[in-house]
């Protein structure tokens, strides 16, 4: 649970599987993609249904680890197609970051990090709740994308840094005062993308995940990335909370880019 885990010291990454087996196993995430060794494929169109609608009480909870941004009205927005069989409906979305613009990705590419990295967790529908899903190997998927640095203001993201302004303190939170569209903030190409099977990236790390990387990073300035660093744990800033890399053993990354 939220407070037997974080990423310094003895209740750090290296000492997560001491109490969560799963952190041990074999298909774990995040992963460092080497671009030359995917497997290039055309998989069918993603489904993106309800990204482009403008959203009403979305709430925006600072849990100590990270920023989790959930909404309340049905029906969640949901992706389909791509490597996914099935319809995945939407839980929640979480942001990572790192001390400084160098790291803070939890997937690399080319051995190369990103300054910031947001999850947007689904669960398969025909599971009914996260709490199934997290039971069976095609239970969620991960849709990740990276941030990188720009001189200019991502203006869709004033909206989030000001929410987050307001909840600095651990296990606060807040409903967004404007109607928020998953789209808006997203990159433009959403067909470019790698794919492999892993896990939770944060105990129990367990391993349902299908990851779907988008290529295309968000461009942020470095000041509205500062304001996630302002966000505080029970003990002090939330300095960073990514999970380094772990072993790609067996697995295989696909690319799709038809
Ligand atoms: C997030 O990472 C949230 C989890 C999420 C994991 O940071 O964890 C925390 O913030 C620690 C308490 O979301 C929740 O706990 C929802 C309340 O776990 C899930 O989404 C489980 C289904 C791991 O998610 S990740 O692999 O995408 N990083
Ligand atoms: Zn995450």
């Amino acid at each position: 649970t939220a407070e037997d885990f974080g990423y310094d010291g003895s209740i750090g990454p290296t000492y997560w599987g001491e109490r969560y087996q799963e952190c041990r196993g074999k298909h774990q995430s995040p992963i460092n993609i080497n671009v030359l060794r995917v497997k290039q494929v055309a998989l069918p169109d993603i489904t993106f249904i309800g990204f482009n609608d403008p959203i009403d009480n979305v709430h925006v909870t600072n849990n100590g680890h990270t920023v989790l941004i959930e909404v309340e009205n049905e029906p969640h927005p949901r992706v389909s197609g791509g490597p996914l069989d099935g319809t995945y409906v939407f839980s929640q979305m979480h942001f990572h970051w790192g001390d400084n613009d160098t790291l803070g990705s939890e997937d690399k590419i080319n051995h190369r990090s990103f300054p910031m990295e947001l999850h947007m967790v689904f669960y398969k529908e025909e599971y009914n709740t996260v709490k199934e899903a997290v039971t069976h190997t095609d239970g969620l998927t991960v849709l990740a994308f990276f941030y990188e640095l720009d001189r200019h203001q991502h203006p869709a993201y004033d909206d989030i840094t000001s929410a987050l302004s307001n909840v600095t303190d651990p296990h606060s939170s807040i409903v967004m005062n404007n109607p928020f569209s998953f789209l808006n903030i997203l990159p433009y190409d959403l067909r470019r993308y790698f794919t492999y099977r892993g896990s939770l990236t944060t105990p129990p790390c367990s391993e349902v995940v299908i990851w779907l990387d988008f290529e295309q990073p968000v461009r942020l300035t470095h000041e509205q990335i500062e304001v996630f660093r302002e966000l505080r744990s029970a003990s002090g800033k939330i300095r960073h909370n990514f999970r380094p890399i772990q072993p790609i053993g067996d697995r295989t990354v696909f690319y799709n880019i038809d």
